[in-house]
């Protein structure tokens, strides 16, 4: 760099244009993992049978995509979502101002252990990680909105202006999170896929059969 004249040009990054589409009639394909943490894993605080079984096949999966995007349950203490909270037994059920909630042990508490990602889950191929349930007041299963159905994550507007148009989903839980963020992402538009080959579920009072019916039901492909 010869002097600050020479360096001016480059401090200004010039007028935006309008988002284009990165390829003409080929679909970009994202895979999204979901809350793949220690606190969903064997020893965790809410553990999914076998969650750990999944990672080596989600790392494996990454390769084929365009995009990989990991989310993260990330709840406060205290979060309203959580039985301590209510002084209620965990699994029981409580109503919200937006619907019925079910009422879970303490999990994923932000930058606590079982929050982290399990470790040996490639997170470095990640070009996002989106993190959810951060609002105290509101759980958050799905990646696309909290469980008002109203407040989006942002994740939407972030697929739309990389021109990502198709999903295929792992991670966990079957029931809850994937299920939730496969069904919001049919109703918006998407091509939805899921691996339930890398997928596990907490199958609770029916939840995983009721989970997988609701998805078909919607449009999602359970592949
Ligand atoms: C989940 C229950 C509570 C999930 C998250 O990742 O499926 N389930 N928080
Ligand atoms: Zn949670």
């Amino acid at each position: 760099m010869k002097s600050l004249d020479d360096l001016q040009p480059l401090l200004r990054p010039g007028k935006l244009r309008a988002t284009q589409p990165r390829k003409e009639n080929a679909m970009t394909h994202a895979l999204l993992v979901i809350d793949v943490q220690n606190d969903f894993c064997p020893g965790g605080a809410l553990a999914v049978t076998g969650g750990d079984e999944i990672v080596e096949g989600v790392n494996a999966a990454m390769a084929g995509f365009d995009a990989v995007i990991l989310t993260q349950d990330w709840h406060p203490a205290g979060h309203s979502s959580f039985a301590s909270t209510h002084d209620a037994a965990p699994m029981s059920m409580v109503d919200m101002p937006y619907g019925p909630q079910v009422l879970w042990p303490d999990h994923c508490i932000q930058a606590s252990q079982g929050a982290a990602f399990h470790t040996d889950l490639a997170t470095d191929r990640a070009d996002l990680v989106i993190r959810k349930g951060y609002n105290p007041a509101i759980d958050s299963y799905s990646a696309f909105f909290e469980n008002d159905k109203t407040t989006p994550t942002g994740l939407e507007g972030y697929l739309r202006t990389r021109g990502i148009d198709k999903l295929t989903l792992v991670g966990l839980a079957t029931d809850f999170c994937v299920n939730y963020s496969a069904v919001d992402a049919t109703n918006l538009g998407f091509d939805v896929s899921v691996r339930m080959d890398l997928c596990r579920a907490i199958d609770f009072d029916g939840s995983l059969a009721a989970a997988a019916e609701g998805m078909r039901a919607a449009g999602v492909k359970l592949i």
